[in-house]
Parts: C-alpha cells; structure tokens; sequence
C-alpha cells in the first residue's frame, strides 16, 4: 500500500466531488485558503466553457484536521457541485469520438452513455487537485516546491521559461493561458478564437518542475518503485492524456549519450546546476530522475493533452438506441482545457512524490519527518565529502 494515498468520488453533476486522502503525517499546518486558491486555479485558462462559469469549486475539511493541523488520520475533502443536475440531464446515446462514452457503454452494458460520462469527465479533476494541493504543502513543510504551467497549446509553444520558479509562476499567474511566456499569448488566443469560431478543440502540453528534493527518492529494487514510471502513470491517468516526457524525453533517443547524460563534476569544477545534495552536475537533461531516482536536480516533466471530445461541430458517430448513421452529442465544454491541466498535473506530481519522499523518511508526525530528512540530508552530504575535508 502507498504511503500517501488518494481515492476520489463522485460525478461530474452530483452533489459533491469528495477527495480521501491517507497518510498524511501528523502536525502539517494546513492552509485551506490555498487549497481553494489551487481549485481556483484549476477553473482558470481562456478557452474554457459555461461550467466554470457557474462554479465557485471550494473545500471543506470533514476529516482528518483539528486546530489547523494534520491529526494523522485520513483527511475528507468535499467541493460541492452548484451544477447538481446529475438525475434530471438527458440520455446520451450518440457517443463522442475521443471521449470514454462508447467502450464505456459496452463495458457497463448501457444505451446511456450519461452513466458513462458523468465519472469520466475532467471535473474528477477538482477532487484530484484538492488532494493535490494538500501534497503541495507538504512538500513545501519539506522545502520543495511543485510548479506547473503550459508550455504549448495547439500549434503555438512558449520560446522562453525562466529559471527562477518564483518568476515563472510570476509570469504563469499573469497569463490568461497559464503560460510563463508574455510573448505567445496573443497567438494563443488566436488559436483559441479560431478554434471556437469553427466548433473545433484543441489540446497542448505541460509542464511541471519540482525543486528541492534530495537524491534517491523512489528506487530501482522493484519496477513499481521506480519514480519516472510512477510519474508518467500519474500523469497518463489524467483525464485527455497521450504522451509523457521526462527532462529531454523523445529528444534523447535522437541524441548520441554524450549528448543526453548529465556529466558529475568534481566541487573544483563548478557547474552550472547544484542539486540538493551538493553535487554538481553539467546539467539536468535527466530531468532530475536517474534509475528511477531522483538525482537532487529539479524533477521536470511534460504531458501532451489531446483536443477535448465534445466538438461543437460534432464528428460522425452511431445513435446506440436506433443504430443509425448520426453526429456526436454535443454537451456543454470546453473550447481548451490544457491551462487548467497544467493545474492537475501539478496536482498528481505532488502526491506521487510526497509519497515517495514520506517512503524515503517515514515519519508518523512532520518533526519525524523532518528530524529523518535532515538526517539523510547530512548523511549523503558526509558521503560525498572527501577524507581530507572530513579529517
Ligand atoms: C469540467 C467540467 C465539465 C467540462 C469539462 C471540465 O463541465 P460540464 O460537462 O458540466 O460542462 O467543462 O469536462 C470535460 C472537458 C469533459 O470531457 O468531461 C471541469 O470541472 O474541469
């Protein structure tokens, strides 16, 4: 079982998303304003729909917290549905290409795909994202800080992301896309515009960078323990998700390996990266993750969001109740939803490595954590050191 675990429920038009979180440690100082100001976060992005429109997604804590910390048992989040309508909404019987509605019917044997959609949509997300962003503060408790952003949106893609994190989500937070670039936004929107103006969607990749974690996180004695695998499989359990890179990603398979691994310098050397653990490296085209790994570089990886399902100009399908030759239903939607993937991505990068590094630590209250980490900190640091130095 996972250290740090996370289950959610509910549809996308019932009366609440719920997020059950487990493992969390005891003592973490819970900020609920920033889960919500995540959840917002979520909502945002040009080229979204009239759902956002309509909610106002918000947490409640039904479990696990007293006195604004963690108590160590498992916390409930709930973010209710102002859009409830889930018993009222019509059948669906004209499944949409692209979207779970078709192989779900057959799967749950049903001519109703609404029974189908209503847990396949994306508004799961909120649920995710809620859990998410609890994972988020316990990294930060731990110094490490999770940034995610959209780096491309249909055939437009940012030229340049700064280094700094606080800088990019400086420029990320002033973007109307969630894109840390000023100098493609216009053509973003246009890409947006364009596709709306003809009932069409689009997709695009993000990005999440993670900074602060120490080597060895995760491990290689099992596949399953293996961070980049777990990452991607996080990342590919988003909703629209088709493709994920880690750090050059499909780059490196183009590149000889003295193009592609991150040479270790000595301390006399320097470098143009200093990782958590003092060693230094020529670069990070790992994305800071080596044998399933982290490498004390920053953790950085992309996932390609295809264009949403529901077109308004709806592609060819079957009507499952007459058999006949039809066009697809067409449901409320979103024109892109990528800017807010950059969100859930963020989310889902977070849990799996606040469970990896809690594995790592252990630790039942965050003062064990911490007093574990500080320890294996000083640990690899004594490691490194040459017997000159330490004698
Ligand atoms: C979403 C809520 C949904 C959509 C979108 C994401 O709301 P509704 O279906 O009521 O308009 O806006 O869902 C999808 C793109 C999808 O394919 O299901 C949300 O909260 O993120």
């Amino acid at each position: 079982m996972p250290r740090l675990d996370l289950v959610t429920a509910g549809e996308s038009h019932g009366p609440a998303l719920v997020a059950l979180l487990t493992g969390v440690p005891a003592g973490l100082v819970l900020d609920v304003a920033a889960i919500d100001a995540m959840l917002a976060r979520r909502q945002l992005g040009y080229g979204r729909g009239g759902r956002m429109k309509i909610e106002q997604d918000r947490a409640e804590v039904l479990s696990g917290m007293r006195h604004g910390h963690t108590i160590g048992s498992p916390l409930t989040l709930r973010i209710p549905n102002r859009d409830a309508s889930i018993e009222t909404l019509p059948d669906v019987s004209r499944p949409r290409p692209g979207h779970a509605d078709l192989a779900g019917m057959l799967k749950y044997g049903t001519k109703d795909a609404r029974d189908v959609l209503e847990r396949a949509s994306a508004r799961e997300t909120a649920a995710r994202v809620a859990g998410g962003a609890v994972a988020i503060q316990l990294l930060a408790a731990l110094g490490v800080r999770v940034t995610g952003f959209l780096v491309s949106l249909g055939p437009v893609s940012a030229t340049t992301i700064p280094d700094d994190l606080s800088e990019i989500e400086r420029l990320r937070d002033a973007s109307p896309l969630l894109c840390p670039d000023p100098t493609v936004t216009d053509a973003m929107i246009r890409e947006v515009d364009a596709a709306r103006d003809v009932g069409d969607t689009l997709g695009g990749v993000v990005e999440v960078r993670v900074r602060g974690l120490p080597p060895g996180v995760g491990g290689y004695v099992v596949p399953e323990e293996r961070l980049d695998g777990r990452l991607a499989g996080a990342l590919m359990r988003i909703q629209a998700m088709k493709a994920v890179e880690i750090g050059l990603g499909f780059e490196s398979a183009r590149r000889r390996g003295s193009d592609v691994h991150d040479e270790i310098l000595g301390l006399a050397d320097g470098g143009a990266h200093t990782s958590a653990a003092g060693v230094r490296r020529a670069g990070n085209r790992s994305g800071g993750i080596e044998g399933g790994m982290t490498t004390g570089e920053d953790v950085v990886v992309r996932v390609a969001m295809k264009p949403l399902s529901t077109l308004r100009r709806a592609l060819r399908s079957i009507d499952v109740a007459t058999g006949e030759s039809v066009t697809a239903t067409v449901e409320r939607s979103d024109v892109c939803a990528a800017p807010a993937a950059s969100v859930v991505a963020e989310a889902v990068v977070a849990l799996v490595l606040a469970d990896a590094l809690l594995t790592k630590t252990g630790g039942d209250s965050m003062d064990e954590v911490r007093r574990n980490l500080d320890a294996y900190r000083a640990a690899c640091a004594s490691l490194l050191t040459p017997p000159a130095a330490s004698g």
